[in-house]
């Protein structure tokens, strides 16, 4: 079953976003998998925003991401890496689709109050990066999952 590594952000724990954002992927039908409350040191930022390195904002972004608690997630279901990118909502939240959590919530683009991986590669790597295979549960809602 594919998984993805989805985090709310240190602006998204501080505006007591965290029940909502957990809400919209459990009313959709995904599976939570993993979850923990963290500081992320710097050396996990840089890991993570690897990617980013030479961009002018990349040291704001390690800032940010290291200036407080975040929730880091692993969500289980069919399809979930793109279904949960569109239940995001684009980048920059002045661009995402109201319905969307950026297009809900956020004005900033360096304040988008959460992340989701984008391809089943960096869903792998985010997901080995973040947790232990023994922090993850392994279960599966059987009983209701006809509804969905
Ligand atoms: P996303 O996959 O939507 O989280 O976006 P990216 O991987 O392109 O960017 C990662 C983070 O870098 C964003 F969440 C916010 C930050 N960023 C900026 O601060 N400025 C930019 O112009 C682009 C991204």
């Amino acid at each position: 079953m594919e998984r993805t590594f989805l985090a709310i952000k240190p602006d998204g724990v501080q505006r007591k976003l965290i029940g909502e954002i957990i809400r919209r992927f459990e009313t959709k039908g995904f599976t939570l998998v993993g979850l923990k409350l963290m500081n992320v040191s710097r050396e996990l930022a840089e890991t993570h925003y690897g990617v980013h390195r030479e961009r002018p904002f990349f040291a704001g972004l390690v800032d940010f991401i290291t200036s407080g608690p975040v929730v880091a997630m692993v969500w289980e279901g069919e399809g979930v890496i793109a279904s949960a990118r569109k239940i995001i909502g684009a980048t920059n939240p002045l661009n995402a689709e109201p319905g969307t959590i950026r297009g809900d919530f956020g004005v900033n683009v360096g304040r988008n109050l959460i992340h989701g991986s984008d391809a089943p590669e960096t869903a792998q790597q985010e997901i080995s990066l973040w947790f232990k295979e023994e922090e993850l549960a392994n279960w599966q809602p059987s009983l209701l999952s006809w509804i969905h």
